[in-house]
């Protein structure tokens, strides 16, 4: 795919908008290689709405509950996104499961951050999974958005040891400060650069097909092509 520079990036949130405030200021500082032209919830008068219209970026409410079924509400929502005409669609804390149309319509644009070590502990509740699974490291996750719920190839993975006083709230801060909140800018830039992209399902990053998802931190020492 051709790809726009600045790119065109529209993020989804349901929520606080931690994230979302994250790519506002890595693209502010110029640091995104993407301007975001619009931020849609599922959800009214959430703390990322607000962080948006700070920023004097575009918002929209789509709220899920106005609609009888699953695929009339991911019309609407598919509708809202086109009309921005994005090169990318980032999930943001986003808590909507989308449709296979929905997928379909957007494949290979979509990205989302999960909070776990993916393939470990797709859907919800993962910081409290990985503390009773005594796990000893945890993290987030940057994946193409497939059909398969947080199925999709994981591109960008970070890891925090967990401490044994560690809470589902410590993990869930931790996990977000030290992880979500750098992992998720550099992603968006790779796609914003055109050097990342989805290829038959497959994740590529420049030349090299990402078998495993890179670690953060971005080793320097690494080849040029999982350097951001
Ligand atoms: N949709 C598809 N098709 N594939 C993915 O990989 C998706 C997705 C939609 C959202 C984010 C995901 C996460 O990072 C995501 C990935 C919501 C739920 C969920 O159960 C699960 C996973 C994710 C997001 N949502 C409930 C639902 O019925 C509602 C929960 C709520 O509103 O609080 O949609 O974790
Ligand atoms: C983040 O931890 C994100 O990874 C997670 O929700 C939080 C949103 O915070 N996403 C999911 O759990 C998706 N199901 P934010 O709104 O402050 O960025």
């Amino acid at each position: 795919m051709t790809h726009r520079e600045p790119a065109r990036l529209v993020v989804l949130i349901s929520g606080t908008g931690r994230n979302l405030q994250a790519l506002i200021d890595a693209s502010t500082r110029g640091d995104l290689g993407a301007q975001i032209v619009k931020v849609i919830s599922n959800r009214s008068a959430v703390a990322g709405l607000a962080r948006a219209e700070a920023a004097g970026i575009a918002t929209q409410t789509i709220d899920h509950r106005g609609f009888d079924t699953r695929e009339a509400f991911d019309a609407a929502l598919g509708d809202a996104i086109a009309a921005a005409a994005p090169d990318i669609v980032a999930l943001a804390g986003f808590m909507r499961i989308l449709t296979a149309d929905f997928i379909r319509r957007f494949e290979g644009r979509l990205l989302n951050i999960h909070p776990s070590l993916l393939p470990k502990y797709r859907g919800l509740h993962t910081h409290r999974r990985a503390l009773e699974a005594a796990d000893r490291w945890h993290g987030a996750s940057i994946h193409f958005v497939t059909e398969e719920l947080d199925g999709g190839p994981v591109v960008l993975q970070g890891r925090i040891a967990v401490e044994p006083e560690d809470t589902e709230q410590t993990l869930a801060r931790r996990v977000m400060e030290e992880v979500e909140l750098l992992i998720y800018p550099a992603a968006v830039r790779w796609m914003a650069g055109g050097r990342l992209r989805l290829q038959d399902h497959l994740a590529w990053l420049d030349d090299t097909r990402l078998q495993t998802p890179v670690q953060w931190p971005l080793d320097d020492a690494a080849p040029d092509s999982v350097n951001p």
